[in-house]
């Protein structure tokens, strides 16, 4: 099996370990994470960012950025730049459980979560968390390094751009577009399209609590 490591060590990462495990395509090497974390499952400790190119070096070309976010981060991006130079590989990882249509396209790095939906003809982007439960329905296109967060509800031809965050529980109805680096909140309804880099909250109708506001 091939030898993948994980960058970051929290909560997603634990997810994330459960699905390579039922993937049977990897072997996981260990993590490095930025601070003095606990092992998990047996899995050490490798190195810290610095020895990423130490550890390619030594046979590891695959690795999963399990570091999540649930907003504005972009120390995924920077990472998957850095790491991207060094020459890693980003595979798809997506769970056992997950219900992936056979037409819909999923980019590198993404992580489809345990009973996760992508549907019909929808095209998920590079490094994008689609999470527990979430449903990413027909035509959807989500775009690099978004995160639909557990529960959340992506009904069809929705176009998410880049960036952009999801949260738990959250429905956007059809055809509806959300922009980039986008928030929408934990449970918000989404009925009308979302420029980029506007915040949602609410957690009732859309069009009469969802405040937008300018980051
Ligand atoms: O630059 C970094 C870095 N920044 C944070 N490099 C490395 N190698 N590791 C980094 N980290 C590490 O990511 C932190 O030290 C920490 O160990 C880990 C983040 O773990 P945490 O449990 O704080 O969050 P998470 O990212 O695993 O999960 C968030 O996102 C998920 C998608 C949570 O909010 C979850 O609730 C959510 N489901």
């Amino acid at each position: 099996m091939k030898e993948i490591v994980l960058v970051g060590f929290g909560g997603h990462a634990k997810s994330v370990i459960d699905s390579i495990e039922g993937m049977k395509t990897y072997k996981i090497a260990g993590y490095v994470d930025c601070a003095d974390v606990p092992d998990y499952k047996g899995y050490t400790r490798i190195g810290s960012d610095a020895d990423l190119e130490k550890l390619y070096a030594h046979g590891i070309r695959d690795a999963v950025l399990t570091i999540g976010f649930m907003g504005r981060s972009k120390r995924r991006n920077q990472l998957y730049e850095y790491m991207k130079k060094i020459g890693y590989r980003f595979p798809v990882i997506v769970d056992r459980s997950a219900i992936i249509a056979s037409d819909a396209v999923i980019q590198e790095g993404t992580y489809i979560g345990k009973r996760a939906v992508v549907n019909a003809d929808a095209k998920i982007g590079r490094m994008c968390i689609i999470n527990t439960g979430a449903i990413i329905e027909h035509e959807c296109v989500v775009g690099d390094f978004s995160h639909v967060a557990v529960g959340a509800n992506l009904c069809g031809q929705c176009v998410v751009g880049e960036n952009t965050f999801i949260g738990a529980g959250a429905t956007v109805i059809q055809q509806r577009q959300i922009g980039n680096e986008a928030i929408v909140g934990a449970g918000c309804t989404i009925k009308r399209n979302i420029g980029n880099q506007c915040v949602c909250k609410g957690t009732d109708d859309a069009l009469t609590s969802v405040q937008m506001e300018e980051s």
